[in-house]
């Protein structure tokens, strides 16, 4: 390696702004809400902030359906409050990426409007227009273009009744796929990401980027899919997920919009079902595609056969095998990135942690420290340097996510029990990630004056930023000096990765060498004390970081409950 590109030693934190904080009273968070609460990003230590969409948009989806690329939505502010926004991140050191959702517009977008104005329209052509099967009536069960289901719920077609044709929605029927066969519709994306690029953002975090190339036949047609057990669909991934083009598409964005300025860019693809192998053709320096992919092999872990809303507990070993694939197989080309949060997850201190109010700060602590002290760039998602939790919903007419609606519409259809289904949006639903940030202890946890547009979890009295910020025990604190370690030590952030005890079930150990230095870090993910035997020679290191007041009473190979500690010798 020749130098190191920046990103390797930063840590990106995503704001979801509508649930960020609100400056307006409207219940909805925006630009304003960002503005006022950039400090806390600050202090945190962070270099690069991702901004989930803030683009005009019917908000079918809360901003991934965009039915303008260059403007802001007026719930979240202006342009100009957007270039105050930028100026005031650079102004604290810090970077600004943008969310660019091309896989999919809105269909109130123009480019749709005219698409579907007839089948003559120059624009018809830009969105994946089919008859329907062949023999068969417009409507009539069965007559999709092909047998995929849709991420959220249903078919992937949607009849327009005006011409008999059906498109494309691999995610709402409110969310038509962009046909990138179409150079034009290439050409479209790269301006408009040229613009944002010229008005001084700072990188792309792109949305379901590996889907954009689809397995279309010479005729047009597209492929069914293996069918879904119980179900009339079929499962069309292996016709959209990193599809025959996708590198020539990814090479070609770099070509016309990153080259010449990449150096001062991040640039993250978002690439559901993408393969160890795959990223590493995608995040090769010498191949100029992207930075890094987000891959999601560790949050599919505790999905169960019914998949994924019906979870099972997390077996640590997968999770070791799984994560020490991903860095081993990125170790000498490609980049990592590291998370456990976003908006479409739910909270980790609830999934893979303890979130009792006796071990929610030591097991937030720990999971974050077995993360951040991976090799490749951590992201933390709004609210979880706080440990915020899953929301306790009881009933489905608290939910608001659009994945979440559907699945419980099309479940109880197919005669599922209200009470299985709830219990599986409990634990997995997106809107668990989606509650209003926990500022402070008052009503609505200062993130609004007016109803919040999805409520704020009781627990904030107790869990909350206001509470943790001089609280060096604090789960904040904890964040703080995880971000600080990686700008500190190169070996976080550049250091080899060995994993350790692969079999065992509690404990979750590995080491990380750079030179001369070495770190060793053990992590008990359960909340039982454990006795380890840690490798000959560590006895007398330095402690760099624990999530435990006090050395271990037992030495080094004694973790405690969710402790999680990191060892240095040189
Ligand atoms: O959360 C999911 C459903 O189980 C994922 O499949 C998710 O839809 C997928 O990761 C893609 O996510 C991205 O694109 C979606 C949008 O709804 C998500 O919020 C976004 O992160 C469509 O734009």
């Amino acid at each position: 390696r020749t130098d190191p590109a920046w990103w390797t030693t930063a840590v990106v934190y995503q704001v979801y702004p509508r649930s960020f904080a609100d400056s307006d009273g409207d219940g909805i968070g925006d630009l304003g809400g960002v503005l006022q609460h950039l400090d806390h990003l600050a202090d945190l230590g962070v270099d690069v902030v991702w901004l989930s969409p803030v683009y005009p948009s019917p908000q079918d989806d809360n901003g991934y359906d965009i039915s303008d690329y260059q403007d802001i939505d007026p719930v979240f502010g202006t342009l100009e409050q957007f270039d105050e926004l930028l100026a005031a991140v650079h102004a604290r050191g810090m970077k600004l990426v943008m969310d660019l959702v091309v896989n999919h517009t809105s269909d109130e977008h123009p480019w749709f409007l005219e698409s579907r104005s007839s089948t003559d329209n120059p624009k018809r052509d830009w969105y994946w227009w089919r008859p329907p099967r062949e023999g068969m009536a417009p409507g009539q069960p069965g007559a999709e273009p092909t047998n995929w289901h849709s991420f959220f719920s249903g078919p992937t077609w949607e009849l327009d009744e005006a011409s008999g044709e059906y498109y494309l929605h691999l995610f709402s029927r409110k969310q038509p796929d962009l046909n990138w066969e179409n150079p034009e519709v290439r050409r479209a994306v790269h301006e408009m990401m040229n613009w944002w690029l010229d008005r001084g953002v700072d990188g792309f975090r792109m949305d379901v980027v590996n889907m954009v190339s689809k397995d279309v036949a010479a005729d047009g047609s597209l492929p069914d899919g293996p069918p879904l057990p119980g179900t009339p669909w079929g499962d069309g991934s292996a016709a959209y997920i990193c599809g025959p083009r996708i590198h020539e598409f990814l090479h070609e964005m770099h070509e016309a919009v990153f080259a010449g300025r990449d150096a001062r860019l991040i640039t993250v693809g978002e690439m559901p079902g993408v393969t160890v192998e795959d990223a590493r053709l995608f995040t090769d320096p010498a191949r100029a595609e992207v930075d890094m992919v987000f891959q999601f092999e560790h949050v599919g872990l505790d999905h169960g056969p019914g998949g994924k809303f019906d979870p099972r507990p997390l077996r640590l070993t997968d999770l070791k095998a799984s994560f020490g694939r991903w860095q081993a197989g990125l170790a000498d080309v490609g980049w990592n990135s590291l998370y456990w949060d976003n908006h479409d997850q739910p909270r980790v201190v609830s999934r893979f942690g303890d979130d009792s109010p006796r071990w929610r700060v030591r097991s937030a602590t720990c999971l974050a420290t077995l993360l951040h002290l991976h090799r490749g760039t951590p992201y933390v998602y709004q609210g979880e340097e706080l440990g915020m939790r899953n929301f306790p919903f009881t009933h489905i007419g608290e939910f608001r996510d659009i994945e979440s609606l559907n699945h419980h519409a099309q479940a109880l259809a197919a005669g599922a029990d209200e009470e299985t289904v709830l219990a599986g949006l409990r634990a997995m639903g997106r809107d668990n990630a989606r509650t209003p940030v926990q500022w402070d202890g008052t009503e609505h946890a200062g993130f609004t004056t007016g109803t919040p547009w999805l409520p704020v979890n009781p627990d904030h009295r107790e869990v909350n930023a206001a509470a943790q910020r001089d609280d060096p025990g604090s789960v904040f604190a904890h964040h703080r000096r995880l971000i600080a370690l990686r700008h500190e030590v190169p070996a976080v952030a550049h250091g080899d990765f060995t994993m350790l005890l692969p079999d065992h079930e509690q404990v979750y150990a590995f080491t990380r060498t750079l030179g001369d230095v070495e770190l060793l870090v053990l992590c008990n993910v359960s909340g039982e004390p454990v006795a380890v035997d840690v490798p000959d020679g560590w006895a007398g290191s330095g402690l760099l970081l624990g999530n435990v007041p006090g050395d271990p009473p037992g030495g080094v190979g004694e973790l405690r409950a969710w402790e999680a500690r990191v060892h240095e010798r040189s």
